[in-house]
């Protein structure tokens, strides 16, 4: 309890925030076996709302930012690198101890107009976009040398069907994109741990393709760490045996695995769909949003099991799944609420609009025996 009404002073908190702080922490529940961690926005990696700061610091011990360190933050115009946000980001990892994350190098969204394009509006050439990949890989992964320590690399490259994405960067450069991305990230920072990322690869064609091309690249000596699964689920997709299953072909291919972008939806959807493109972008109806007023104790409950799934999931690959990170800390901020409709009342995280602790929190900190 002294250490954190020490820490309360320290981050200049009121009393408001000590019922969040004084109990059972994610980072402790899983101490050893894995690390912890969230996805973080500006206002929270700044101080600029010190309960949401001090939360993280005291439960997580990874963080991945959610947005500034995408291309078009960190490089809008070419050669014009703006690196106030990620500094602050970077810093709050490098304070707190934490096992900081970058994300994300080489993706075909959140990419500024001037990337694939000449000055005259045509695609550029192999060799320029190659150039381009360089510098911006070199300079980002260079600048943050030693303090970031595992990059998404490459983000979301695949279909649905498991062949590669037909984006700018296969049709201008080729399929050697990916090895030349990891090769330059490498070189930038040898000791950074490497990952691919994509979101619905927990089963199905899709992971057949993952895996193949994991394959491929580790088979040709590209310094690939690990394979970030996103896990963008839901309350029944996928089912635990399945993503064990992925998980174990995974690591008998040679790979980490990370968790890296964990919410579990609880929301209505229009069918199946396990897209998590963020290009997905559905009309309204009140029918797909009944959670207004908060979730239902049988739906909470539902949640608490689903999140405790996963986690002994998880937990039966100790060495091969070495890290969980959230997809945000508060139900409030998730990208959930406007994806795949805008303006919906969302709640797939382990803290609730208030910021406080859900049962999905008290069934991974305090399970029941
Ligand atoms: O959560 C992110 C949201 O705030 C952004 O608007 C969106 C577009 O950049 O990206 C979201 O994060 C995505 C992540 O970077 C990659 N995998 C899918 C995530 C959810 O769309």
């Amino acid at each position: 309890m002294r250490i954190h009404v020490v820490m309360m002073a320290a981050a200049g908190l009121g009393l408001s925030a000590m019922p969040a702080l004084a109990q059972a922490t994610l980072k402790d529940a899983f101490k050893n076996r894995l690390l912890v961690g969230v996805a973080v926005r500006p206002h929270q990696f700044t101080g600029a709302n010190a309960t949401q700061a001090a939360l993280i610091a005291n439960q997580f011990n990874s963080i991945t930012p959610e947005n500034v360190m995408k291309w078009d933050a960190l490089q809008p115009r070419e050669n014009e690198f703006h690196f106030e946000q990620a500094d602050r980001y970077v810093d709050f990892g490098t304070r707190n101890g934490m096992f900081t994350i970058g994300h994300t190098l080489v993706w075909h969204s959140q990419v500024p107009g001037w990337l694939f394009k000449d000055a005259a509006g045509n695609p550029v050439d192999r060799e320029t976009l190659l150039a381009r990949m360089k510098k911006h890989i070199q300079t980002v992964v260079g600048r943050y040398k030693g303090r970031v320590k595992g990059w998404d690399v490459v983000n979301e490259a695949l279909e649905e069907d498991g062949t590669l994405r037909q984006s700018p960067w296969l049709k201008i450069i080729g399929e050697d994109y990916l090895a030349k991305a990891f090769q330059f990230a490498h070189e930038a920072d040898p000791a950074a741990q490497l990952y691919y990322n994509d979101y619905g690869i927990e089963g199905g064609k899709k992971r057949d393709g993952a895996i193949a091309l994991l394959k491929k690249l580790k088979a040709a000596g590209v310094p690939v760490t690990g394979v970030g699964i996103q896990d963008h689920v839901s309350l029944t997709w996928p089912p635990a045996t399945m993503l064990d299953e992925t998980i174990t072909a995974f690591g008998q291919a040679g790979l980490k695995v990370m968790i890296t972008e964990l919410d579990v939806d609880v929301l209505p959807a229009r069918g199946h769909n396990t897209s998590a493109d963020v290009s997905r972008n559905e009309a309204a109806d009140p029918a797909l949003n009944p959670y207004t007023n908060g979730l239902p104790a049988n739906v909470q409950e539902a949640l608490a099991r689903r999140y405790a799934e996963l986690f002994a999931v998880y937990l039966k690959h100790p060495g091969v799944v070495t890290r969980v990170t959230l997809w945000g800390l508060c139900d409030g901020e998730s990208w959930l609420n406007d994806w795949p409709i805008r303006g919906r009342t969302s709640h797939p995280l382990l803290f609730d609009r208030a910021c406080k602790p859900k049962p999905a929190f008290q069934a991974l900190v305090a399970p029941r025996r």
